[in-house]
């Protein structure tokens, strides 16, 4: 990464692009990812779409709590993950399923979060799309914006001290780089040189707030100078230029010249979560230009121009991708609720005796099932 690793202020002309905006002028696209991986990148971004419309859609029936969705920014995911090796660390944030499923999660395993079922890693207690899936080394995520951030300048230093041949990336969002955990891990990083990969979806909002409230820089890449550390921008909706970024960055964090942040600019097509109404406060204009810019569209033009894939076949596997994430949600909605007593196992290795106490009560207490409190006492069940 030659001159983009020198840290100095990104101009506005530097974002990185490969794929034409708009229209079929396909001529100029440069790269040298294989046939199989573009089409399976296709189909994890078309999976991650899936996800997201029924997800939806189970929440807005209440068969779900809550939702969350990152429609818009599957590109940006599949890009990314692509450039990883299985034995880095992923710190996410709530917007990247498809990084959990470019490295190999179980879609069931995924779904099993949404319903907090039993067949849930977290058995229910994390919120819905706040996945845990150490199989593919993709860390708990946590609510709290910024905390991955410090996770994984932590990480990355450890396994720098041990001398692993792996790297750490942090996922988040635009307002989360307003955050005192943002500052302490890129901090610490760039201090450290530590084998950090800093990921900005700069998705343009932080739920109602725009980037123009929370934040005064002129990027937020610019952030990255006042840590040492390299920068780079990357259209996030062009998932062949998130590849060709996101190598540069591998490449540089890898061999030991410290960590990189990147910003990927892209868009909030959907809402926030479920719990949210975007509509209040986006400008239709603004959400009808980057609806226009959505990047499965962007990349299937190049797929169909460039003779990979088909318009029925497009819709072939649209259709098979529905219909997997279907079945899996019929599946899991199925499946049993983690019972009561399991609040109390996997905190200490062997409970305590108080807390037995506690959990046989609770087990014992009208089969399990939250009682109405009619003694007077000071913690009801
Ligand atoms: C430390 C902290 N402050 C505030 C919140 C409430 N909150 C949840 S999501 C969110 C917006 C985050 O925006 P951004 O970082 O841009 O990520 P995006 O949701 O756009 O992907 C806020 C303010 C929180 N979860 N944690
Ligand atoms: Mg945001």
């Amino acid at each position: 990464m030659s001159d983009t690793a020198t840290p100095s202020p990104a101009a506005d002309d530097d974002v990185l692009t490969v794929l034409p905006a708009s229209g079929d002028d396909h001529a100029s696209v440069e790269h040298d990812i294989p046939e199989d991986d573009l089409l399976r990148m296709h189909r994890m971004m078309t999976l991650t779409r899936a996800l997201d419309e029924r997800g939806m859609r189970y929440q807005r029936q209440g068969r779900l709590g809550f939702y969350l969705p990152s429609t818009g920014e599957e590109a940006l995911q599949i890009g990314s993950a692509y450039c990883y090796r299985d034995a880095d660390w992923m710190f996410p944030h709530y917007r990247v399923p498809g990084v959990a499923l470019w490295r190999g999660a179980e879609l069931d395993q995924m779904v099993a979060n949404l319903f907090g079922n039993i067949d849930d890693n977290g058995i229910g207690r994390q919120m819905p799309v706040h996945y845990t899936m150490s199989e593919i080394n993709f860390v708990s995520i946590s609510s709290p914006l910024g905390t991955q951030v410090v996770q994984a300048a932590g990480a990355a230093r450890a396994m720098q001290i041990k001398g692993e041949d792996r790297i750490a990336v942090a996922y988040f969002g635009d307002g989360s780089t307003s955050t005192n955990d943002f500052h302490t891990g890129m901090n610490f990083a760039g201090v450290w040189r530590a084998p950090t990969i800093f990921f900005c979806n700069n998705n343009q909002w932080a739920i109602s707030t725009p980037l123009s409230e929370q934040c005064a820089a002129r990027h937020l890449a610019d952030k990255a100078i006042g840590y040492g550390m390299p920068a780079l921008r990357v259209d996030g909706n062009d998932v062949l230029a998130v590849v060709k970024a996101t190598r540069q960055a591998v490449e540089y964090a890898r061999s030991g010249e410290g960590p990189v942040f990147i910003e990927a600019m892209s868009y909030r097509m959907g809402p926030h979560s479920s719990s949210d109404d975007p509509t209040r406060y986006q400008p239709s204009e603004e959400r009808d230009e980057w609806t226009r810019r959505d990047p499965i569209p962007r990349f299937r033009r190049y797929l169909v121009g460039a003779g990979l894939l088909t318009e029925d076949e497009i819709t072939q596997i649209d259709a098979e991708c529905a219909e997997q994430v279907a079945a899996s949600f019929k599946r899991n909605e199925q499946v049993d609720k983690p019972g009561l007593e399991s609040m109390f196992t996997d905190v200490y290795r062997e409970m305590p005796e108080i807390l037995r106490e506690q959990q046989q009560f609770l087990v014992a207490a009208e089969g399990g099932k939250v009682r109405e409190d009619t003694s007077g006492a000071e913690f009801p069940l």
